[in-house]
């Protein structure tokens, strides 16, 4: 079977900085993401051959496919392995500012303008009770972009949705930086979004 392992960082833990500090993203990356990483393959591990033969992307998308004694398991370490995947490669160093091209069409579509998909954004991930993440998704049933705010680790795939921009509001994202201060988190955020990537998926999904 497939064995998941840690995704290298596509940039050093200290690119971020100031607007996320690098302690915060070698334990973020080097305990969390690698303890999804292990607990999916070890659930995988109890799966049948044709479970373990497909891409997490796919198994995502259809949790019914997998033994109900797994489905918690799966859904929570596969979905933290894949949108912590996603997370660091929505960001980058210098990045932020405006998207262009289709993306700002797509926003611009769906929520009037890009200062009021990012007051949406922001104010709604914000506001998630407990653990969870911000999304910017591709509905490929309406052919929009949407936001969804998800619980836990749940995957948009989850909701046949394909994740375009993600944000990560666990505690163990902003911590030590931010204490408490959610909100400063998700401000400071902004300045490390790679509208690129998020381009690059958009593309992908239609
Ligand atoms: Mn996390």
């Amino acid at each position: 079977m497939t064995q998941y392992e840690l995704p290298k960082m596509p940039y050093a833990y200290d690119a971020l900085e100031p607007h996320i500090d690098a302690r915060t993203m070698e334990i973020h990356h080097t305990k969390h993401h690698q303890t999804y990483t292990t607990k999916l393959n070890d659930a995988l591990g109890k799966c049948s051959s044709d479970i373990q033969n497909k891409d997490i992307v796919d198994i995502l998308s259809d949790l019914n496919q997998v033994p109900q004694e797994l489905k918690g398991a799966i859904n929570f370490n596969g979905g933290g392995y894949d949108n912590h995947k996603l997370f660091w490669n929505n960001m980058k160093p210098n990045g932020g500012g405006e998207p262009g091209g289709a993306v700002a069409d797509a926003i611009n579509a769906s929520f009037g303008s890009f200062a009021d998909f990012k007051e949406k954004f922001s104010s709604t991930t914000a506001v998630i009770q407990g653990s969870g993440w911000g999304w910017l998704v591709y509905n490929p049933s309406t052919s929009k972009v949407e936001y969804v705010a998800m619980s836990n680790q749940d995957s948009p795939r989850t909701k046949g949705l394909v994740p375009l921009l993600g944000l990560d509001v666990w505690e163990h994202a902003y911590y030590l930086n931010y204490q408490n201060k959610r909100p400063d988190y998700i401000a400071a955020w902004w300045n490390v979004v790679n509208w690129e990537e998020v381009d690059n998926r958009l593309s992908k999904a239609k």
